[in-house]
């Protein structure tokens, strides 16, 4: 059979109702920004993108120089296709309202142009997250607050993990599916269809250098993982960490695992690291639709009612028994 290319799905998907034109075009638009991202990301430090930027963005942590252009090819790229109605990005303090000389659409884009940056100079997969939102009715100039919206109400969400290969994953709630960049041809190219998260696991994913921050549920649910076969789990479990959130997600869509960056005491104003809108959401709803989970440790990701645009949670996600024993940890310390 030939391979399916990403306009063709989506033009197919949009002949079965599944997505309207506006939403095609989103896409694709999204798709071809992530191709140019991926270009940028591969030529390394012949392209002179490596580094600093010199620069902080709004919640003072230092930008890269790859987190920057990315952000600007995103932005760019969506402005003037007239499919959105406004924009917000990791590295922008506030939403972004489509210009007027410029014409709007109806959805909202949420993304986070460069996750795991932090890997760039070392040459370890990074990624770019985004989450689509329809945007409220009557509103022609969307501010922060009609971004503000659960991440059950996602129409699509996505992420591009540019790694050996740069792969692009998608799900608009009918499934979860990843398409691979044929550099030859510049096209992305369905390769798996229909992914499922296997339900339990033996793999685990956590930055133990913070072990003595995390609280009581976090530090007993990991001792039983650590305890292996001779412990209350009464298997062996292994453990990884990329510090790349899309990297670790696409090794769980690919074989299962939990991932976790829970709340932890270090820094008592931050509720965990990564941000709701932009990367536990968009994760949340692709996992979900994998047949996986993603949790706050206390309830279900896509039901938290966000309060700003760049909120931070607790995320343990992956393999859907797992999360849920995570969670009983969770629980049975609350009802003690
Ligand atoms: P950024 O959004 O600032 O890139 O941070 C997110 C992230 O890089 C995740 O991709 C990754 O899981 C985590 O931070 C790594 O954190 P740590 O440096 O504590 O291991």
């Amino acid at each position: 059979m030939k391979p399916t290319a990403l306009s063709r799905y989506l033009i197919e998907a949009q002949h079965q109702g599944h997505i309207n034109a506006d939403l095609r075009l989103l896409l694709e638009v999204v798709a071809r920004a992530c191709k140019t991202i991926s270009t940028a990301v591969g030529k390394g430090a012949l392209g002179d993108v490596l580094g600093d930027a010199g620069t902080g963005n709004v919640q003072g942590e230092a930008q890269k120089k790859l987190d920057v252009l990315s952000n600007e090819i995103l932005l760019e790229a969506n402005e003037w296709g007239g499919h959105l109605a406004g924009l917000a990005s990791e590295e922008m303090e506030h939403a972004h309202a489509i210009p007027s000389s410029y014409p709007r659409g109806n959805y909202l884009l949420l993304f986070d142009p460069l996750d795991g940056s932090s890997n760039i100079d070392v040459n370890v997969s990074v990624g770019t997250i985004f989450s689509v939102l329809r945007c409220p009715d009557g509103v022609t100039e969307p501010r922060d607050e009609h971004f503000l919206q659960p991440g059950s109400a996602q129409v699509c969400a996505g992420y591009t993990v540019y790694g050996p290969s740069t792969i692009l994953v998608l799900t608009f709630g009918r499934g979860t599916h990843m398409f691979t960049l044929d550099r030859e041809q510049g096209s992305f190219i369905l390769t798996r269809s229909d992914v499922q998260v296997p339900e339990d696991t033996r793999e685990f994913a956590i930055n133990m250098s913070n072990q003595r921050f995390w609280h009581p549920p976090v530090q007993n649910y990991i001792r039983d993982l650590l305890a292996g076969k001779t412990g209350p789990r009464g298997k062996d479990f292994n453990m990884r960490w990329i510090a790349s959130m899309v990297s670790e997600v696409h090794r769980i869509l690919t074989r299962g695992g939990i991932f976790m960056y829970p709340a932890d005491s270090k820094d008592p104003g931050k509720p965990g690291r990564l941000r709701l809108m932009y990367e536990a959401n968009p994760m949340g709803f692709i996992l979900e639709q994998a047949g996986g989970a993603c949790s706050t440790g206390r309830g279900r990701m896509l039901e938290v009612q966000p309060e700003g645009l760049h909120q931070r949670v607790p995320v343990f996600l992956g393999s859907r028994n797992e999360v849920a024993e995570a969670e009983r940890y969770h629980h049975e310390h609350d009802r003690a």
